[in-house]
Formats: structure tokens, sequence, C-alpha cells
């Protein structure tokens, strides 16, 4: 149960690191003026999943807050058509003259020539879940947690859910989703690792962040893979069915589950063992640190440079750095991510 130490731990330093930031009054933390008249567009990868619907939730709350007098539209693609109504949105938003779009991108550096024009015409773009990989016409990335650390912890669940050793495959959302494939590239570093020799990554494949693709998908990889200990899906859409397929087809008790996903989602399966534990960051808050930043910059509170600080409602107060994942990127870090298991699954 050595990893399970190590999980807790990375989980206290991610909380203790966005306390810090969260909890620390800058002397020159910029405040945003409220009342202003915005008028923004919420665009998640694709329509239909909860947790795009929760940062939603989150964004409401803030622009209530603000008191914003602007209109908070929420557009988003079917996930059968993400990259192409992703760039389509953002060519409408900006035609439209919205202030900001706040996007969780689905179309890794294809989106970046609507960004820039966006930009260059004067509508903002703040990216939040998934940013631009290259940057170009990012203002700033919201981020749910360090890539990196994501990276770890999925690479210590793995190796705690196989029990040390075997093999294992990853169940992705869409090939260029940029989350994914960040949080990908860093627990195939992590794994290199002396502590991680006794388990290897056999397979990666997507399950497009649809759950009948998702769920035949993992099917197809326990048949690929007669020893396959473990399925690790670093979406909330595959996480859940993979943990449907092993469940209907009675193999949990040899291919096991783990990655991310809604604790809503995952209850049953979790207390079952199938999926014995998986990790998850709020995106309530996510949701509504977007908008406090996407609001900040359109009032020209900050102008998206590194080393500004601001006050970002019940949050506290962020800072604009240097992405270390991306360079010369930008993001503001939100943190921390919770390890959910059988005790602590079904507790609000
Ligand atoms: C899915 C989406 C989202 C990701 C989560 C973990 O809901 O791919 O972008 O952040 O999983």
């Amino acid at each position: 149960m050595l990893n399970v130490k190590t999980i807790v731990k990375a989980g206290v330093v991610a909380a203790l690191a966005s306390a810090m930031m969260a909890g620390v009054a800058y002397a020159d933390a910029m405040m945003a003026k409220p009342g202003a008249a915005i008028n923004t567009v919420f665009l998640p990868k694709f329509s239909g999943n909860i947790v795009f619907d929760q940062a939603h939730q989150g964004a409401e709350e803030a622009a209530k807050e603000l008191g914003n007098t602007g209109k908070l539209t929420y557009e988003a693609p079917p996930p059968t058509d993400s990259v192409a109504g992703q760039i389509e949105m953002i060519t409408n938003a900006t035609t439209q003259k919205q202030a900001v779009i706040m996007l969780s991108n689905n179309a890794g550096d294809q989106v970046a020539p609507a960004a820039e024009a966006a930009q260059k015409a004067g509508t903002k773009v703040v990216t939040w879940d998934s940013p631009i990989p290259s940057g170009k016409g990012e203002s700033v990335f919201v981020a749910q947690v360090d890539f990196g650390s994501i990276g770890v912890v999925m690479a210590d669940m793995a190796l705690d859910t196989m029990g040390g050793s075997g093999e294992f495959a990853v169940l992705s959302a869409t090939p260029d989703a940029a989350n994914q494939n960040a949080w990908i590239a860093a627990m195939k570093e992590t794994l290199k690792g002396d502590k991680y020799k006794g388990i290897k990554l056999v397979d990666v494949v997507y399950g497009d962040d649809q759950s009948e693709k998702s769920y035949n998908a993992a099917l197809a990889l326990v048949d690929k893979h007669k020893d396959l200990k473990l399925i690790m899906s670093p979406t909330t859409v595959g996480i859940v069915a993979a943990a449907k397929a092993m469940t209907d087809e009675k193999l949990c008790d040899k291919t096991k589950v783990s990655g991310l996903g809604l604790p809503s989602d995952m209850v049953t399966y979790t207390k079952a063992g199938c999926a014995p534990e998986f990790a998850l960051w709020s995106f309530v808050d996510l949701g509504y640190l977007t908008y406090q930043t996407a609001y900040a910059l359109a009032t020209g509170a900050i102008k998206g440079d590194v080393g500004e600080e601001f006050k970002a409602g019940r949050m506290g107060t962020f800072k604009i750095e240097e992405d270390p994942g991306r360079k010369g990127a930008k993001r503001i870090l939100m943190g921390p991510f919770t390890v959910y298991n059988k005790d602590n699954v079904d507790k609000p």
C-alpha cells in the first residue's frame, strides 16, 4: 500500500500549493470592478458532458457575483463534430464581437488560426480544462491542476491498483485533446522512474469521449491484450464506459479500471472494487475561476501578463505564470485534485 501514501501525499502537496496561492493576500493584486457589461461565450469541447455543465454553472455563479449586465452564452458542438464545430463557433463569436471566448480546446493546434483571428479582432480567448498546445491565440490558460502532477497521480494509481506489476493500457478521449495528450505524456515520463519498473504501458487507444465508442474500445483492449491488468482512462466519459464494459463482461477480477472520473458516475464501480481508485478536481470551481479571469481581462483589470495577480472572488488571489508545460504560453493554476476510493467516493 506504499503508493496510496504517495498519492495522498501528492494530493496534500497540491492542496497546500493551491491554499498558498489562494490564501495569500498579495498587496498589489488587481480586483475587477463589478457591474460592467461584458458579453462572453463559454465553449466546452462538446455538448452533453456533465462536467462541462458543472463548469458552466461555476461561470454563471461568477457572472452573477460580478454583476455583469452582459450576456453569458453557452455554445457547444456535438461530440461527433467537435473539431470543426469549435473552430466555427470561435469564428462566429469573433464576428459577433464577443469580449471573451472561454474555450476548452478539443482541436489541438488546428484551433490556433481562429483564436489568433479572434484576438486580432479584439475578442480575447481564455482557455480552461484543455489549452491550445502552442499557446497561439490564447490569452491565458486556466489549469485545473498542474499537468505534470496528473502524470504522477496516474502512474501511482496504476502501480497501486495493479499491485506493483503487470501490463496496462490507456483509453483516452480524442487524439486531438490537448489536455489528455499532455497528461499521457507526463505519465509516460513518470513511468521511466525506477519505482514503476514493474508495470508496463502496452497500448493507448481513443474512445473520442463518446460512451459507446469508449465501451467498445475497452472491450477491444482486453481482447487484444490477454494479460491486461488495468485500463487507465484519463477522461470522465472513458472511465465510466470502461468500468461498465468490464462489469458487464464480468472481467473486473482480472482487469481493473482507473483514471479521471466523476464520483457520482463511479460510486457503484468503486464500491464493487472494479475501479478501486481514481482522481478528479472541481469543475464548478474551474468554471468560476475561468469566468473571473475572463472578466478581469475584458475589463482591463489585468492585461494577461506573467506576474500579474488578481482577486478571483470566493477563490482568492491568483497569479499569471509561465506554463511549465508549454514554452511561451501562460497559465493560472487552480488545484487541487482529489483521489477517490471506496471510503470517500460517496461523501459530498
Ligand atoms: C472529460 C473531458 C475533459 C477532461 C475530463 C477529465 O470530461 O475530456 O476535458 O478534463 O474528462
